[in-house]
């Protein structure tokens, strides 16, 4: 079970999402009996030593740290994440199998993301302690699939827990997780809502606001898709990548720009990454009244029992 493996009380991963989860909400989520997750996304080492103390301060409970392997201080972070042996790190955005050996030698527990089954089979093979199979519902960095193919897919190919990620924000998709072979959810643009969460207001506010078609992905040419939401910037990457512009120009192009919208709120400039969900979530809450709303499962179970009863 994930919950044994991780030393946590509910299936429930809190996603990392760079600039937005710090110490303040992973301590929260950790809090509430699920696992928080401080991300590193681009920071330098610095930022992740002084997040990593604060959650210290702020928890005895487990949380993870989610290391963005296409992060410029990839090798730094990775080493600080092996020397301060935190309990549990998820990575991102490509393949970590360089420093499986040395946060595991620590007893950190390694839980890759992944967007293929094939990957997912060479992490198996590295010794891994779980998988998350996240879809391309999800906010930021995604793969081809969809978490509907995804999670089965990769549940069938490996002898692991398989966490699902992408689309879930409610107990339905908790449920539907279930039901798709999966031991747990990891979930992320919900917590963007958290009321711990310290990210720009402005950023709250383009997740509450957004409509079902306000989310998309951009760079799909340029082989950088990254799901954000609409506005000024998005819709320049989007004609850009449509334009054949290079992933050189493209990168110059959005440099900094996730900090501009979760730091600053830059709404014109800034990349607001969030999930298809961002439609489906529009309170702000406590991290706990979230872990409790996802976890509230009796009301879809019985629907869905209804269902088949009348098959
Ligand atoms: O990592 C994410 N989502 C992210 S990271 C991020 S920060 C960023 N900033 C600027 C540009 C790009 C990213 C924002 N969102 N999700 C986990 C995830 N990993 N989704 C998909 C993958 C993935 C994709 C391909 C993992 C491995 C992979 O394999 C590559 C390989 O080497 O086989």
């Amino acid at each position: 079970m994930i919950q044994e493996i991780l030393n946590i009380q509910y299936p429930v991963i809190q996603g990392g999402m760079a600039w937005i989860s710090d110490a303040s909400l992973a301590a929260a989520v950790s809090n509430a009996g699920g696992l928080g997750v401080i991300a590193c996304g681009n920071a330098p080492g610095s930022y992740v030593r002084e997040q990593i103390k604060k959650i210290r301060e702020l928890t005895d409970k487990p949380y993870g740290l989610n290391v963005m392997l296409l992060s410029p201080y990839v090798e730094e972070v990775a080493l600080i994440a092996t020397e301060e042996k935190v309990p549990v790190v998820i990575t991102g955005a490509g393949d970590p199998s360089r420093f499986i050996k040395a946060w595991q030698s620590n007893g950190t527990k390694v839980i890759p993301v992944v967007a293929s089954v094939a990957l997912a089979k060479r992490m198996v093979r590295l010794g891994v302690d779980a998988i998350i199979a996240e879809g391309g519902e999800a906010g930021g960095h995604v793969g081809e699939l969809n978490t509907m193919t995804l999670v089965p897919a990769v549940v069938d190919a490996i002898d692991l827990p398989v966490i699902a990620a992408g689309g879930i924000f409610d107990a339905r998709g908790v449920l539907a997780s279930f039901a798709l072979g999966a031991s747990g959810v990891q979930v992320g643009t919900r917590f963007i809502l958290a009321e711990e969460c310290t990210v720009h207001e402005n950023y709250k506010k383009k997740v509450i606001k957004a409509k079902d078609i306000d989310s998309f992905v951009t760079g799909r040419n340029t082989g950088h898709p990254v799901r954000v939401l609409r506005n000024p910037l998005s819709k320049e990457l989007k004609k850009m990548d449509h334009a054949g512009k290079t992933a050189e120009e493209i990168e110059a192009f959005s440099a900094g720009s996730l900090y501009r919208a979760a730091i600053e709120g830059d709404l014109k400039t800034g990349s607001f990454m969030a999930g298809q969900c961002a439609c489906m979530v529009d309170e702000i809450e406590p991290a706990a009244k979230i872990l409790e709303s996802l976890l509230a499962l009796s009301e879809p179970f019985a629907r869905l029992k209804q269902q088949v009863e009348a098959l």
